[in-house]
């Protein structure tokens, strides 16, 4: 699925062109990765290259490359870091769809890997994609430096564990009886945004910028974050399952909280709206070596699917 209904520049730096480019290199990076060593599982790495080759938007690896590149940093180490990236966004969506978690059949519009192979396979083939992510992130065709790779896998682990995406995700299937709007948020933001601050980190400590900048950059990554998981939240209300891909309307179903309930359709639109703002505020000092970030901003806040 492209990247399609994108504002910025038409030609050869549009984000639409971007995307065509890097898609094709991340699934050969990843492909490579997984790799078709002799002695191996093949059902295992059949599942693997199932979860996270050829599909999603690639949102987050887009993101790290566009970092990266506005800090001078190159771009066949960002994609790597991108590919590790990819590999933990889809061992998250690997079990969240199991069915002791969100328990869903579709994914990137084809059946859930538990679906398609069993539910060991995919608890498997999600532990396999976690331990390659950091693989790629420790060997030195990542960056010259040790120092550079461990703050990477540091930040990474950071990202994923109990302030991460593993911390959200519980918060999420186990919430208080009356979350406020700072728990639901708070939920979001390690779930969805931890992994999106990680591509934002990562990308910039590829190059070289100023405190200032990377600061900035942050700022940008929190926004962006928030963002990306409240148009989450309100394609689950307004969505096609088939052009979203998966099913829609589940959290009304469940009476999940979040930030349409809380805030209204129109005023998580309109908070989406703020936050991209904000986003575009952060990168102010960049100029136009920000226009590819501003694009995923952008379409983070009006995205279909
Ligand atoms: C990583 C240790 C570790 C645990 C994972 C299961 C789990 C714990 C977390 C699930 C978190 C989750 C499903 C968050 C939703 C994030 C989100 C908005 C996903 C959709 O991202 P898109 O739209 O998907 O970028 P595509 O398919 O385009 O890549």
């Amino acid at each position: 699925m492209a990247l399609a209904g994108l504002g910025g520049e038409e030609g050869a730096g549009s984000l639409e062109d971007r995307l065509v480019r890097l898609r094709k290199d991340i699934d050969a990076e990843l492909d490579r990765a997984i790799g078709h060593g002799r002695g191996r599982d093949r059902q295992l790495a059949a599942a693997m290259r199932y979860a996270v080759i050829g599909g999603g938007k690639r949102f987050r690896a887009l993101l790290v490359t566009a970092v990266s590149e506005l800090v001078g940093g190159s771009y066949a180490q960002a994609l790597r870091v991108g590919a590790a990236i990819e590999c933990v966004h889809a061992q998250s969506l690997v079990h969240d769809d199991l069915p002791c978690m969100d328990d869903d059949d579709l994914r990137r519009g084809r059946p859930t890997l538990h679906r398609k192979f069993d539910e060991a396979t995919a608890v498997l083939a999600g532990d396999a994609l976690l331990a390659l992510a950091f693989e790629l992130l420790a060997d030195e065709a990542t960056h010259p430096s040790g120092e550079v790779r461990s703050a990477l896998v540091l930040s990474l682990a950071r990202a994923i564990g109990q302030d991460g995406l593993a911390g959200g995700q519980m918060m999420d299937l186990y919430p208080p009886a009356n979350p406020s709007p700072g728990a639901v948020f708070d939920c979001e933001s390690r779930k969805t945004g931890a992994l999106i601050r990680f591509a934002v980190e990562a990308g910039a400590k590829l190059g070289t910028c100023s405190a200032e900048e990377q600061a900035r950059l942050l700022r940008f990554a929190e926004n962006l974050g928030l963002i990306f998981q409240i148009r989450d939240d309100i394609l689950d209300r307004i969505g096609d399952a088939a052009v979203v891909g998966k099913a829609v309307g589940k959290d009304v179903a469940a009476g999940r909280k979040t930030a349409t309930s809380l805030l209204g359709l129109d005023g998580a639109e309109r908070q989406a709206s703020h936050l991209e703002s904000a986003c575009h505020e952060a990168l102010d000092p960049f100029g136009m070596r920000a226009l590819p970030l501003r694009d995923l901003a952008r379409f983070a806040v009006s995205r279909m699917h």
